[in-house]
């Protein structure tokens, strides 16, 4: 799943690609072409379980992230170009300006969100007339489609962002094809200067403010503050964030907030060569997980066997797992809990 990093010009957005991506990517900067990386996403569990299974590697599960070039207010050449990139991501990392001294976050944060409003006003009013017109030859689908349409432009038109509104699997199928921006689960990300990393500032506070009235979810962290962390050597890091009162990497929390928001849980593999962290939707059932690690075991799955890591930790070992009789032995119904341990059993 790709997450976009999205937000006005000079907000601080390739600085985050650049901290989440552990500067792994040579990014280009001034032109129309999103950077485009992968940010591992730190699990202390995944620690845990190699410590109780003895394992040459330790893979976290990673997340996608496309670096989109700044939206520029109230239309402009760029504007259908970066549009078109936002188009194409599953969910936005929204970043406001909120380290400068004269920033104004709420105003940012509005002026963004208006500009995938207006956008998507013009896709529903495009869109209506021929879904209407099809919903009146009797169009059971058109039908779906012109009151799922009806009911995202009763939102925009009072500014309000689609997925704002409670939507019902039948109505977000309708609305699939329309890829509307103002749909796209967003987090908000609060850019602060270096001598308000948590965020006390009035202008953080009012943003904070503003995103919960659209039932949003906001974080806090300072990029460039960040950043100079990313490039330390690895045992340098910790004291530098002890020495700024962090406990982590931004990383850390952004990915919590973002599985959180999209609905995402976290299950693991393990064995000598690699010990591994997926990333699946929540209630996906123990074929389509076993999916992501290979289309194989999806397509050949005969029984998953399961255990959670907490009893890996109470219990010390597999083979006590296993003693105790905790490992369970799962079918294809079998909806996978955030924190399971997994071998699949596949035959193709
Ligand atoms: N003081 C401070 N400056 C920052 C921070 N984050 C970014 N900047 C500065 O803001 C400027 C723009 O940062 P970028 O990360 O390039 O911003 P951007 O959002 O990618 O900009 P565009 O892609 O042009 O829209 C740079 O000069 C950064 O050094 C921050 O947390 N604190
Ligand atoms: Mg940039």
């Amino acid at each position: 799943m790709e997450c976009g990093i999205v937000g006005l010009p000079g907000s601080g957005k390739t600085s985050l690609f650049q901290v989440l991506t552990a500067h792994a990517v040579a990014v280009e900067i001034g032109t129309l072409n999103p950077n485009i990386g992968q940010a591992d996403i730190p699990d202390p569990r995944l620690h845990e379980i190699a410590e109780f299974i003895p394992t040459k590697k330790i893979v976290p599960a990673r997340l996608e992230l496309v670096d989109i070039p700044g939206i520029s207010v109230g239309g402009g050449t760029s504007h259908v170009a970066v549009l078109a990139h936002i188009r194409t991501v599953a969910a936005l990392c929204h970043v406001i300006n909120c380290f400068d001294a004269g920033a104004d976050p709420v105003s940012a944060y509005r002026d963004l969100k208006l500009e995938l409003i207006l956008s998507d006003m013009e896709v529903i009013e495009n869109s209506l007339e021929r879904a209407q017109k099809s919903a009146q030859s009797g169009d059971e689908e058109a039908q779906r489609r012109r009151d799922a349409l009806q009911k995202a432009l009763a939102l925009v038109e009072e500014e309000r962002p689609v997925a704002v509104a409670e939507w019902s699997a039948a109505e977000e199928l309708a609305m699939r094809g329309y890829g509307l921006l103002s749909a796209k689960p967003m987090l908000v990300v609060a850019n602060v200067a270096e001598d308000d990393l948590d965020g006390a500032s009035d202008g953080v506070q009012a943003l904070k403010a503003a995103v919960a009235e659209d039932g949003g979810t906001m974080i806090v962290l300072c990029a460039s503050l960040e950043s100079e962390i990313a490039e330390l050597p690895e045992d340098e890091r910790a004291e530098m964030l002890g020495s700024m009162g962090l406990r982590e990497p931004a990383v850390g929390p952004l990915a919590r907030a973002l599985n959180e928001l999209l609905g995402l849980a976290t299950f693991y593999t393990a064995g000598e060569k690699e010990v591994r962290s997926w990333i699946i939707r929540q209630g996906a059932m123990a074929p389509e997980a076993g999916g992501s690690v290979h289309s194989d075991i999806e397509r050949g799955f005969i029984r998953a066997e399961c255990y959670h890591v907490d009893e890996l930790r109470d219990l010390g070992s597999e083979k006590a797992v296993k003693e105790a009789g905790k490992l369970r032995s799962e079918g294809k119904q079998y909806v996978l809990k955030d924190g399971d341990v997994v071998h699949f059993l596949f035959n193709v």
